[in-house]
C-alpha cells in the first residue's frame, strides 16, 4: 500500500474511523477520501454506486455503522439491522464492482454467541444463540462477514473482516442514553464530581466483563492488517484482557477523582455476561495493543474535558 494509494475511510467522522484517519495522515497516506453523511448517504445504493464510479478508490475501510450501547441497541433494533444492513451491502458491492484492491470490513464482538466459551477463539463464530440486547446489530454485522467471504468465494474479491472488540478513546459518543459504558461512565462521574453528587448510578449488576480497546492501538491494528492479512477467516481485535462494569466504574471514579459512592440499577439490562476475545491470531502476526487501560481511560478523560 504505496503513500499515495486511495483510500476510502467510510465512517471517517465516528470514534472508529476518525482514529483510523488520523493514523493513516500520521503515517504519510496522502490520498485519503471521505463524505460525510449528508453527502452521501451509504444507505442509498444509487448514490453509494456513483461515488465509487467518480472517485474509483483502491482501498475501501467501512467503520460506517450505526452503532451505540447497549440502550441505543435495545431501543432501535430496526434502525440498527436494517441501516447497517444498507450500509454494508451497497459499499461491499459497488467495491467489488468497482475493482478496489482490497476491503476491510468492521464487525464487532457481538456476532459471537451469548454464552460462548472463554476466551473467544474465532472458531466459534456461529455455533450457538445471540444475547438478546444487541440481536440486531449482530445479524446484521454477521451478514456482513459472510458478505465479505462470499464475494471472496465467488470473485476472488480481497474482503476482509476484523472483529474488535468493545472500543473507547476520544472523539467517543458521550451521550447518556445512547452511548457504550466507558464513555457514559465518564460522564457521570465527571459530572458528579462537578456538582458535589453523593452518588452514580451505573446501569445492570455491575457483574458483566468486558475487554476495552484504546482507539489509537486499534487504528495502529488496522493500518497492520490492511498491510498483512488477506484471509478469509475473521479475526479477533483486542487486548486479551478483561474487567467487571464493578471494577470499570471504580477505576473511572479514580482516574476522575470522584469520591461518592457508586450504586446499581437492576432495572437496566446486563447484557451478555462476558465477551473476552482470543488473541492469539492476532499475535502470532506480530501484534499487541500497547495502552494500559487506566491510561486510556486518562487520556479519553483529558479529551472530554478538552473538547466536551
Ligand atoms: O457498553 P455497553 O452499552 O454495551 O454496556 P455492551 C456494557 C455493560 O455496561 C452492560 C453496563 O452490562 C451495561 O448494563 N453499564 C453500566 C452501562 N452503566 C452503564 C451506562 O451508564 N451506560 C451504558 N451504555 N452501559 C454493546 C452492543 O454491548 O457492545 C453493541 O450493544 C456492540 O452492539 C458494542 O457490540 C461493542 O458491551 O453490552
Amino acid at each position: 500500500m504505496d503513500a499515495g494509494a486511495k483510500i476510502y475511510i467510510a465512517g471517517h467522522n465516528g470514534l472508529a474511523g476518525s482514529a483510523i484517519k488520523q493514523k493513516m495522515e500520521e503515517n504519510g497516506y496522502n490520498n485519503l477520501i471521505f463524505r460525510t453523511s449528508s453527502e452521501l448517504d451509504l444507505r442509498v445504493q444509487k448514490d453509494v454506486d456513483s461515488f465509487f464510479k467518480e472517485e474509483n478508490p483502491e482501498y475501501v475501510i467501512i467503520a460506517a455503522a450505526r452503532v451505540g450501547g447497549i440502550n441505543a441497541n435495545n431501543s432501535f433494533p430496526a434502525d440498527f439491522i436494517s441501516d447497517n444492513l444498507k450500509i454494508q451491502t451497497n459499499v461491499i458491492d459497488a467495491a467489488y464492482r468497482n475493482g478496489i484492491s482490497k476491503l476491510l470490513f468492521l464487525g464487532s464482538t457481538c456476532i459471537y454467541p451469548r454464552e460462548c466459551p472463554q476466551p473467544i477463539k474465532e472458531e466459534y463464530f456461529l455455533t450457538g444463540p445471540l444475547e438478546e440486547t444487541n440481536q440486531w446489530y449482530a445479524v446484521a454485522k454477521i451478514a456482513g462477514i459472510k458478505l465479505c467471504q462470499a464475494y471472496r468465494r465467488q470473485y476472488g474479491f480481497n474482503a476482509v473482516a476484523v472483529m474488535p472488540t468493545n472500543l473507547y478513546g476520544p472523539n467517543d459518543n458521550f451521550d447518556l442514553k445512547t452511548s457504550h459504558v466507558l464513555p457514559a461512565l465518564i460522564r457521570k462521574f465527571h459530572e458528579a464530581k462537578v456538582d458535589d453528587r453523593p452518588e452514580v448510578t451505573v446501569w445492570g449488576s455491575g457483574k458483566p466483563r468486558r475487554e476495552f480497546l484504546y482507539i489509537e492501538d486499534f487504528a495502529n491494528v488496522i493500518l497492520f492488517l490492511l498491510k498483512h492479512y488477506d484471509d478469509e477467516e475473521i479475526i479477533n481485535v483486542g487486548v486479551g484482557e478483561d474487567i467487571t462494569i464493578a471494577d470499570l466504574a471504580s477505576l473511572i471514579a479514580d482516574v476522575i477523582g470522584y469520591k461518592g459512592s457508586i450504586t446499581y440499577d437492576p432495572g437496566m439490562p446486563d447484557g451478555t455476561p462476558r465477551k473476552l476475545t482470543d488473541v492469539s491470531k492476532l499475535h502470532s502476526l506480530g501484534w499487541q495493543a500497547g495502552t494500559s487501560l487506566r491510561d486510556g481511560i486518562s487520556k479519553t478523560y483529558n479529551w472530554y474535558q478538552t473538547n466536551l
